[in-house]
C-alpha cells in the first residue's frame, strides 16, 4: 500500500530534471525566453526606429521613456495592433512581449500618444527571412 503511493511520486520527481535539460537544449529563438530589445523613446523619436527580427521570433520590447512627455509604442501586425496597456510617464520603462509575424515584411510601429506619430515617432519592425537562422 505504502509503496504504491510513493513510487509514482518518486518517478515523477525523477523525470523533472530530464525535462528541464531537454528544454534548455532547444532552439532559444522559438522556445522559452524572448529576446529583449531595448528601444528608447525621446521627444519625438524612437531609437532605434528600425527593429530587425526573424520570422516568428519571440521578442520583448523594452521601452524606456527618456523624454519629457508620456510615450507608448504600438505595432501594426497582421494579427492586430498591440501596444503597452498604458503610456509611460517620463523615466518609466515598460515591456511588450509578442511573436513577430511569420511573414517577412516591414510593419509600422509608432507612438499612439497625441500627435507624436506626426512629430516623427514612427518606425518599422522588419521581419527578414533567413538572415538570423
Ligand atoms: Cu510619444
Amino acid at each position: 500500500m505504502k509503496l504504491s503511493k510513493t513510487l509514482p511520486l518518486i518517478l515523477a520527481l525523477g523525470t523533472i530534471p530530464v525535462f528541464a535539460q531537454a528544454k534548455d537544449n532547444k532552439d532559444q529563438k522559438h522556445q522559452g525566453e524572448p529576446r529583449v530589445i531595448e528601444v528608447v523613446a525621446t521627444d519625438f523619436e524612437f531609437k532605434p526606429s528600425k527593429i530587425e527580427v526573424a520570422p516568428g521570433e519571440k521578442v520583448q520590447i523594452k521601452l524606456v521613456n527618456q523624454g519629457e512627455k508620456p510615450h507608448n509604442i504600438e505595432f501594426e501586425l497582421p494579427s492586430g495592433e498591440i501596444e503597452l496597456e498604458e503610456a509611460l510617464a517620463p523615466k518609466e520603462t515598460g515591456t511588450l512581449t509578442f511573436e513577430a509575424p511569420k511573414k517577412a515584411g516591414k510593419y509600422v510601429l509608432y507612438c499612439p500618444v497625441g500627435m507624436h506619430k506626426d512629430h516623427g515617432m514612427i518606425g518599422h519592425l522588419v521581419v527578414a527571412q533567413g538572415e538570423k537562422e
